[in-house]
C-alpha cells in the first residue's frame, strides 16, 4: 500500500461514527487578516452575588442555593426533559418504521452540577482533589440514574465560555439522562459494533473492514495501540489514561481522552483511575488555556455504554473534548457551507494541532 501524502486533500474516516471527514493542509498556509492578538479577560471575583449559581444564592424560579462548599448537584430549573409521571400523557407516539412521521415520548432527568463553590475558577485552575470530586459525583450520580429502568443513558458534559453558549462562567456542568439512547451514542455503539463483531460500515460493505477485530479487543482499545505506535498524535498520558488528538478530529484542537484498560462505564473506575482521570482533566484544561492564553472555551463531555442492561462489550468509555477555536483566543472554526452541507472539513491536520498541544506547558499562564 502507498502511504498517503498528508500534505495534499484527503479524507479520513471515523470508525466510531462510521463517517468521512476531509482534510485540506494547503489551505493552513493561506493569508489571513483577522485578529489573532489576546484578549484581556476581566478578573472575576471569588463569589459573585447576581451568580445563579454561587452558594447561598437564589436561582430563577426562587430556589436558594444551600451554602455548599464542595460539588453541589440540583434538578435543572428548566429541564429539557420531564420526569415519567410528569410527562405529558397526550404526546402522540408513532413507533411504526413504515410511517414516516414517526415520533416518541422523551423523558428524563436534566441536572446541574457545580464544580465548585468558586465563581472565579475553572476546571484548569481547580486542584486535581477538587477535579477528583467532580468525577466521583459524575460516578455517582451514573451509579444513580443508570440503575433506572426508565433511563437507558446519562449524559455527562461541560459548555465552557461564551462562545459555546454557556451561560454562566461559574465552573459548572450538566447532565441529561434520557429514555432512549440518544443519536451520537447510537453511531458510536454502531460503530464499535461493526469493529468487534465485523459488520457493514457506511460504504455498505466490510471491505477494508476485517471480519471482526483481529485481536479480540474493542475498537478503541486496538485504536490506542496504533496511537501508542505511532506517537505523533499523542499529547500526553498517565497512569491510566492517554489525551490525543484523534485521527479523524473535526475541531482544530478537538481531543480524546482514553483509558489504557477497558472500561465500558464511568461507574467502573477504580480508585487510582478516579484519581488518574481528575489528573487528565487538569492537564488537558490546562494545555488548553496555554494555547491561546485565555479561559478556553469547548463543549466537553463523558460518552460509555449505554444503562441499558447489555453488557455492551464493544463499548471503551472516553471523554471527547471540541473546542471552537482556530487561531487565536477570538478567531473560530465555522461549521458552515459545506460542513453543513457536505462533510466536516478541516485545514490544520490532526498531527500538527497534536504538535502544538503536546508543545504547551503543563503550568497555567498567569
Ligand atoms: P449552561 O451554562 O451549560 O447553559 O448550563 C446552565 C444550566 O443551568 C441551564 O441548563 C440552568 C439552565 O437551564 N439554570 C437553572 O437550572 N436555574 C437557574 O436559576 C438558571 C439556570
Ligand atoms: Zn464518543
Amino acid at each position: 500500500m502507498r502511504r498517503m501524502n498528508r500534505s495534499l486533500p484527503h479524507r479520513r474516516y471515523n470508525p466510531l461514527t462510521d463517517e468521512w471527514i476531509l482534510v485540506s493542509p494547503q489551505r493552513a498556509t493561506r493569508p489571513w487578516l483577522g485578529a489573532v492578538e489576546k484578549v484581556l479577560q476581566a478578573r472575576r471575583p471569588e463569589y459573585d452575588p447576581t451568580c445563579y449559581l454561587c452558594p447561598g444564592n437564589t436561582r430563577a424560579n426562587g430556589a436558594v442555593n444551600p451554602t455548599y462548599t464542595g460539588v453541589f448537584v440540583f434538578d435543572n430549573d428548566f429541564p429539557a426533559l420531564l420526569e415519567a409521571q410528569r410527562a405529558a400523557l397526550g404526546v402522540e407516539e408513532s413507533t411504526s418504521p413504515f410511517s414516516i412521521l414517526r415520533s416518541q415520548l422523551e423523558t428524563g432527568v436534566c441536572r446541574v452540577i457545580c464544580f465548585s463553590p468558586r465563581h472565579n475558577l475553572t476546571l484548569a485552575e481547580l486542584p486535581v482533589a477538587q477535579i477528583r470530586t467532580v468525577v466521583d459525583t459524575w460516578v455517582a450520580q451514573c451509579e444513580e440514574l443508570g440503575a433506572r429502568d426508565d433511563i437507558t443513558y446519562v449524559q455527562l458534559f461541560e459548555n465552557k465560555g461564551e462562545m459555546m453558549g454557556a451561560s454562566n462562567p461559574h465552573p459548572h456542568g450538566q447532565l441529561w439522562a434520557t429514555r432512549h439512547i440518544p443519536t451520537e451514542i447510537m453511531k458510536e455503539t454502531r460503530g464499535q459494533l461493526n469493529y468487534l463483531m465485523g459488520r457493514r460500515n457506511c460504504d455498505g460493505e466490510t471491505q477494508g473492514l476485517p471480519a471482526a477485530s483481529p485481536s479480540g479487543l474493542p475498537l478503541l482499545l486496538d485504536y490506542l495501540e496504533i496511537e501508542r505506535q505511532a506517537g505523533e498524535r499523542i499529547i500526553f498520558e498517565n497512569a491510566h489514561f492517554v489525551c490525543l488528538v484523534p485521527f479523524w478530529a473535526i475541531w482544530p484542537f478537538e481531543t480524546m481522552i482514553l483509558p489504557k484498560r477497558h472500561i465500558r462505564r464511568i461507574v467502573e473506575l477504580a480508585e487510582p483511575e478516579r484519581n488518574a482521570l481528575a489528573d487528565a482533566l487538569k492537564h488537558m484544561t490546562t494545555r488548553y488555556d496555554n494555547l491561546f492564553e485565555v479561559a478556553f472555551p469547548y463543549t466537553m463531555g463523558v460518552h460509555q455504554a449505554p444503562y441499558d442492561g447489555e453488557p455492551h462489550e464493544e463499548w471503551q468509555m472516553h471523554l471527547h473534548f471540541y473546542p471552537p477555536l482556530l487561531r487565536s483566543a477570538t478567531v473560530r472554526k465555522f461549521m458552515v457551507g459545506y460542513e453543513m452541507l457536505a462533510q466536516p472539513q478541516r485545514d490544520l491536520t490532526p498531527e500538527q494541532a497534536a504538535e502544538r498541544l503536546r508543545g504547551l506547558s503543563e503550568v497555567r499562564f498567569e
